[in-house]
């Protein structure tokens, strides 16, 4: 059996380890040295080549090697026969939340006013409002979402969330659906997205939704660059509506030279690295769905075309 591996950094060998080391039996071809096409099974990529996956007459899987999975779905000649999973991965997980909480409480303890007055030799206090009078909002309450959302409520913040469906998360003030968006942009400081990137949730964050949020509000965006109108960004800055930005994700990545966000005092960037994908933990998972299709058992996470994510 033969697996297809493709992603675009440079940790192919770590993959290659961690399966040589959980299922000597599997054969790992790197895209795109992937010989017999017949021989290949299963497919664990990122941004596969647009009509590569249809080429495999045998293939029976496909794993996302992120959580989010458009980069696989934008492929109009992908064959849809064929279940596509998602990736769900405890350090994924904890990677992304990791990164959010290190955002919240870099804006709530006022981080990039006080690195400003360090640059210029200022010493000035500046004050911050308990946890539990700072109101953060997440954006999509899935796996990352719901663990994020859970964390920031343990360190006391006034928690919120948004889905598609009504959820249940204690600690966690949930809204959901078009209705719920517009009471929960009101009411949030710090907001969080992570959402999947669906027709739904393409640019979400414009400035219309920035209008909805309290003046001097600070936007995190670690899921997708399409989902953030980029033009509505820095007007919003600059009239003081948003006080900052982090951003992990962008409509061109890598980020283009001389794009204006690269200067703007007020955005942070980071070139995609909100999270990443641990092959010593994920590959195991990988190998779980392999054995659950052998087995003639359902496979988990299977990403829903209706539903787009
Ligand atoms: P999940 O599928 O587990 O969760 C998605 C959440 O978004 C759900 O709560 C869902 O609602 C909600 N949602 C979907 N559509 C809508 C909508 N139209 N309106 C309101 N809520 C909606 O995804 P994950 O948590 O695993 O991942 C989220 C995203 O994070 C990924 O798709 C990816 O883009 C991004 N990501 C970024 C990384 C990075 O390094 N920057 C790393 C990993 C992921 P409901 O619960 O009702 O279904
Ligand atoms: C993902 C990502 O979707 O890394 O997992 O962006």
């Amino acid at each position: 059996m033969a697996l297809l591996f493709k992603s675009e950094t440079d940790r192919a060998s770590l993959w290659r380890d961690a399966f040589a080391r959980l299922a000597p039996d599997l054969e790992f071809r790197e895209w795109p040295e992937v010989g017999d096409p017949a021989e290949i099974e299963f497919a664990l990529v990122w941004h596969p080549a647009k009509g590569d996956l249809k080429r495999y007459p045998n293939l029976k899987a496909i794993f996302s090697l992120g959580a989010g999975i458009e980069h696989i779905f934008s492929d109009p000649e992908l064959p849809r026969h064929i279940p596509v999973v998602r990736m769900v991965d405890h350090g994924l997980t904890r990677g992304m939340t990791e990164y959010v909480l290190m955002h919240v409480l870099r804006f709530h303890r006022n981080v990039p006013e006080l690195e400003a007055q360090k640059q210029a030799g200022v010493w000035n206090y500046i004050d911050y409002p308990p946890a539990w009078e700072r109101r953060v909002g997440v954006m999509g309450l899935g796996v990352l979402g719901g663990d994020a959302a859970r964390t920031i409520a343990s360190f006391e913040f006034a928690t919120a969330g948004w889905s598609r469906r009504p959820k249940r998360i204690e600690g966690v003030e949930c809204f959901h659906g078009e209705d719920g968006l517009a009471r929960f942009l009101q009411r949030t400081e710090i907001l969080v997205n992570l959402l999947p990137l669906t027709d739904a949730t393409e640019n979400i964050l414009n400035a219309r939704s920035f209008a909805q949020l309290p003046r001097g509000a600070c936007l995190i965006n670690a899921a997708r660059g399409r989902h953030l109108v980029e033009e509505d960004l820095i007007p919003a800055l600059d009239s003081g509506q948003l006080a900052g930005a982090a951003l992990d994700v962008f409509r061109e990545e890598p980020l283009p030279a001389g794009h204006p966000f690269w200067a703007h005092p007020k955005i942070w960037i980071s070139p995609h690295v909100a999270s990443v994908t641990q092959p010593s933990t994920a590959a195991k998972g990988v190998l779980d769905g392999i054995a659950r299709l052998r087995a003639g058992l359902p496979l988990e996470n299977v990403v829903d075309w209706s539903e787009g994510y």
